[in-house]
């Protein structure tokens, strides 16, 4: 595989969709093929389970989530990341399996470790290039969805002793791996996040031999 999988994390609200699309626009800038998606979703069949795993209205257990997830990830990964990484594009994805291991595996509490075990069948030997951390306390991320929309989907309606685990979970999965991990704080300006995050990449664009056209 010649691509790059560029994966961004965060609790909800801290600017993962914002900061996507800027360092889209670097790449497509550069030229490199580069190619956004998001979980869950990105196949006919992952958009079908997001519905159903972000409907307020659908009771849902932990384990049933954790593979709900799980499978619309294989789903992606299968259909869409690894043709494109064989394809040697770059690949952006709003959130990977990281996000299973921090919100079913601490935020619900079935354990990291078991939801790594059980998302191995869906990743099926991918793993990201280099992952963005965009920290933000759960108070100031869950404001800044609720003014961005009416309404909240069924994990953000979650308490807030739910969305702190979710941060401690990111916490522990950055700490573990800081060399896959940029962490950057989430309430710095879209500029300053958006600089450290183009910095970071052309690093490892320029260590896998891809051609950049200039300084960033
Ligand atoms: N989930 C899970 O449990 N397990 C899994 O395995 C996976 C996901 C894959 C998906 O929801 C939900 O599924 C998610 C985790 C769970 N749930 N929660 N909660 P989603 O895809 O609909 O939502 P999200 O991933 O949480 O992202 P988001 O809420 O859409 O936020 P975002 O993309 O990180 O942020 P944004 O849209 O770029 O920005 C939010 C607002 O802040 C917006 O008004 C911006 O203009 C503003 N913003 C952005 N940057 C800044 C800065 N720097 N300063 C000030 N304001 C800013």
């Amino acid at each position: 595989m010649t691509g790059l999988l560029i994966t961004f994390e965060g609790p909800e609200g801290a600017g993962k969709t914002t900061q996507i699309q800027l360092l889209a626009g670097y790449l497509a800038d550069q030229p490199l093929p580069v190619e956004v998606l998001r979980e869950p979703g990105g196949t006919s069949l992952g958009e079908k389970i997001r519905n159903l795993l972000l409907d307020p209205e659908q009771e849902i257990c932990p384990g049933a989530e954790a593979y709900l997830y799980a499978a619309a990830r294989a789903q992606l990964v299968n259909n869409v990341i690894k043709p494109f990484l064989d394809q040697g594009r770059i690949v952006l994805c709003d959130r990977f399996a990281d996000a299973s291991i921090a919100y079913q595996g601490w935020g619900r509490g079935l354990g990291p470790q078991r939801v790594k075990e059980a998302n191995a069948l869906a990743l099926d030997g991918i793993w990201p290039d280099l992952t963005v951390l965009l920290d933000i306390a759960p108070e100031a991320g869950l404001q800044r969805a609720m003014d961005r929309r009416a309404g909240l989907d069924r994990i953000e309606q979650e308490d807030l002793s739910f969305h702190r685990a979710v941060r401690q979970g990111y916490s522990e999965l950055a700490g573990a791996e800081p060399a896959r991990f940029l962490v950057v704080d989430a309430t710095l300006s879209r500029e300053e996040i958006s600089q450290r995050i183009s910095a970071r990449t052309a690093a490892l664009l320029l260590q896998k031999g891809f051609g950049l056209r200039g300084e960033v």
